[in-house]
This record gives C-alpha cells, structure tokens and sequence, in this order.
C-alpha cells in the first residue's frame, strides 16, 4: 500500500487541515433558517438552489485572510508538518484561478483572489508540506456531479469528471509547485477505472503526491478514519485521522462546543502512539479569520508539542500501544521509550521491558532522572523512575526511558 516516498508522511504526526469556502458566508444559516450540523454542507442539507447559492461568490472578499500568518502560526507555533486545503468541496466552488470554469474565487469574487495560490507561496515559504483536498466525487454545482439529494444527480458523472474535475485537478497540480498530497474525499459514485484514471493523472504530474484513503475503491495510499476516529488495531499501514475542533470543518457561528487542548493532546499523542497521523481542522470565518477559540487550543497543543518534538515526530508504533493508561500514553523511536505523562504522578513505572536501562530524563529540558528496574523472568522485567518533588503536581511532559542499544526491546511494528 505504501511505499518509501511517503517517508515525510510517516515522520509528521500532526497536520493542519484547512476548511474555507463560499459556506464560510453562510457560517450556519440561511434566510433564518440554521443548521447545527456541519456548515459546509449548508447547500444540501437545506436546499439552497444552485442559483442561489452560487450569488455568495459575488460576496465573498475576505479582507483579514493571510495565509502567511496562518501557515506561519502552523508551523511555528503549533508544531505542525503538513497542510491540507480545500482547494474545491462539495459545493463545487474553486479556491484558485480556473480557466475550467469561471466559478472561482477569481473570477467570480471582488477579491480576485488565488487562496491556493497564497497557502502554497506560504508553505513553501515555511518549508510546510502542502496539500490539496479536491471532491471528486460530489459536486453539487455541476449538473453531472454526485449528490445525495438529487436524483440521478450524475447521469453523465464521466462528462463532469472529463470537463471539469480532471481539468481542474490538471490546474491544481501544475500552478503552484509542489503538491505533496491530493485530498480526495468521499468517492460516491465513482467505479474503480474512474478512480485509477484520477490517480494516474495525480502520479503523472506529480509522482511523489501521496493519495488519501478516500480516493474510493480502497485505492489511496494510506487509510483515512473518520472525524476523531481511530481505526480498528493493529492495522498494517500509513493512516491519518482527520479530526475537527468543535463539530463542524467550515466555520459555523452556532458550534461552540470545543474540545479542550488536553483532550485534543491526548488524542494526538494516543494516534501518534498507534502509528497515525492527526490532521486537525480549523474553519476560517467570511472575513478570513482564524475562529479565536481554535487559536487557543492549538497554541496550547503547539505548546506540549513543540518541548516534546523528539517523543512526537519520527516516532513509531511500539508494542505498549494497546496498555489504556489514564495517565500515560507511550511512543517511541530507536532505543528510547517515551511516556507522556498526561497527569500528576510521584512516580513513572512501566512493566513489560525486556532489556536494560541506560538512563532516564525529561524531554523538554534533558534532565536526569533517578530509577530503579526489576527483572520479572528472563526478557521481561520492569522500571520506577522517581520524579523529582516539583514535576509532582505537574502534567503534560515526556519522560524518555533510554534502552541498551544492544537488544530492542519493543517490538517494532511499522
Ligand atoms: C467528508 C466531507 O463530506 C466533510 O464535509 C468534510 O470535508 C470531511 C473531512 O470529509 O465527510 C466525511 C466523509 C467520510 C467519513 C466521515 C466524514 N467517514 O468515512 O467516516
């Protein structure tokens, strides 16, 4: 399924995915009407005719939008790798210059802008992986593209993947450099020759740019879950959990339920520790900014990420994965075992070590510790690293248990 060009796949753990589009104008609500599901799919879930929506691309020119800054933020202060952009979602609407088709923030916009333009200069600025999401498959502007609520949506689904979804992939593939990922989503109604016509057309233009799950037919290069989602373990691959911070990927004005940063550290070290990579949302509003609650969590992620970079990137998936520790979650790279202490704790012990201790220390500032190790029968043994009075009534920090390089002790899987 995967191969060795996907190297910077495997070493990231942490991406930013980046939802924007015409929805961003609704944020939830149409002519009174709202939606408390997500606001991206406003244009189904409520009808809005074709017409009518598409009168938002006249309205939209987001003054505050600065992909610089976001990408930035991204990279330095939230310790991301990689980011992914809508460059066109379900409501067929393109992010960039198209000469597919004038429907496009170009074009059609007072902005006349290219957002892909703009997040591709930035990341390659930043050295930030860039990736594109595109949907394939629905496309609820285009007559002949997949939609759930209307019937035979896509009698002639080839003629809208040959003038429209091919072409445009040709553009986003050929304007801005370096795609390092296409971000195909949600591939209904399309057969398995479409999908490999896609993927072919993807490799020829770009032969490193990584497919994601949901290319359809099980075609991608690795698995993409769903929201917040961890897939059934142990799985024999590169996967991905796209994930949202509230509830919604496009901004929506009524979802005010999020996450805390713990939770969401929690979960980005719990998929690390599995072999995943956590790819999480954020929802520009109208205007182009960044909703301020999603700044704070991932600040405060970015934070615990950034002191603990060696026990996160270029980690690997260890045999202690599956132990389900309220305080604990374990990841690990050559001869060191990291476990991230997620709650206040005297001590740190963890059983099922077969080999010997060379030394013990925080990862944030490299300071050595004091242990004790046991030996249970041969190749199994345990170790208590005592923790110093002051990280006692502390939380979130990595303590790296440092193995004898002859033997290696976990079980390496992936
Ligand atoms: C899809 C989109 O429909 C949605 O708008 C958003 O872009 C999200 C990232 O992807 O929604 C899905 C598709 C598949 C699953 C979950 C949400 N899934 O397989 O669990």
């Amino acid at each position: 399924m995967y191969d060795t060009k996907q190297q910077w796949f495997k070493d990231a753990k942490y991406g930013l995915f980046m939802h924007w589009g015409l929805y961003a104008l609704l944020a939830g609500e149409y002519k009174g009407e709202k939606t408390d599901r997500i606001a991206e799919w406003i244009m189904n879930y409520l009808n809005i005719p074709v017409e009518e929506y598409r009168k938002l691309a006249k309205e939209f020119n987001p003054q505050n939008f600065d992909a610089d800054e976001i990408v930035r933020r991204a990279k330095e202060d939230w310790g991301m790798k990689y980011l992914v952009f809508t460059s066109k979602h379900h409501e067929g609407f393109a992010m960039f210059k198209s000469e597919t088709t004038p429907y496009n923030s170009v074009d059609a916009s007072p902005c006349h802008r290219d957002f892909v333009k703009e997040l591709a200069d930035a990341c390659h600025k930043y050295d930030m992986k860039f990736g594109l999401y595109y949907s394939q498959a629905q496309d609820w502007d285009d007559p002949d593209g997949f939609m759930q609520t209307k019937e035979n949506s896509h009698k002639n689904f080839q003629r809208y993947l040959d003038e429209k979804c091919k072409p445009q992939l040709r553009e986003i593939l050929t304007q801005y450099g370096e795609i390092a990922l296409l971000w195909f989503d949600t591939p209904m109604g399309i057969t398995k020759q479409q999908t490999q016509e896609l993927i072919d057309l993807v490799k020829s233009l770009q032969p490193n740019c990584i497919i994601s799950g949901r290319a359809g037919n099980h075609m991608g290069d690795y698995m993409t879950t769903g929201d917040n989602f961890i897939p059934r373990l142990p799985y024999e691959g590169d996967w991905e959990v796209p994930a949202t911070l509230n509830d919604t990927w496009g901004f929506n004005k009524y979802d005010h339920n999020w996450k805390k940063a713990d939770d969401i550290i929690r979960l980005l070290l719990k998929i690390n520790s599995r072999g995943g990579n956590y790819l999480l949302n954020i929802g520009p509003d109208a205007d182009g900014n960044v909703p301020k609650e999603s700044i704070e969590i991932l600040n405060e992620v970015g934070k615990y990420v950034k002191e603990n970079a060696e026990a996160i990137y270029g980690t690997k998936r260890v045999a202690l994965y599956h132990y389900e520790l309220e305080w604990a979650q374990f990841t690990s790279k050559d001869y060191k075992l990291f476990v991230h202490v997620l709650q206040p704790r005297m001590r740190v012990e963890v059983i099922n070590i077969a080999n010997q201790v060379k030394r013990a220390y925080i990862v944030r500032d490299g300071r050595e510790l004091e242990f004790t190790v046991g030996k249970v029968c041969e190749g199994d043994g345990y170790i208590e690293v005592e923790l110093p009075e002051d990280m006692q009534e502390q939380k979130n920090y990595a303590v790296c248990i440092e193995m004898e390089e002859k033997e290696p002790i976990f079980e390496e899987i992936q």
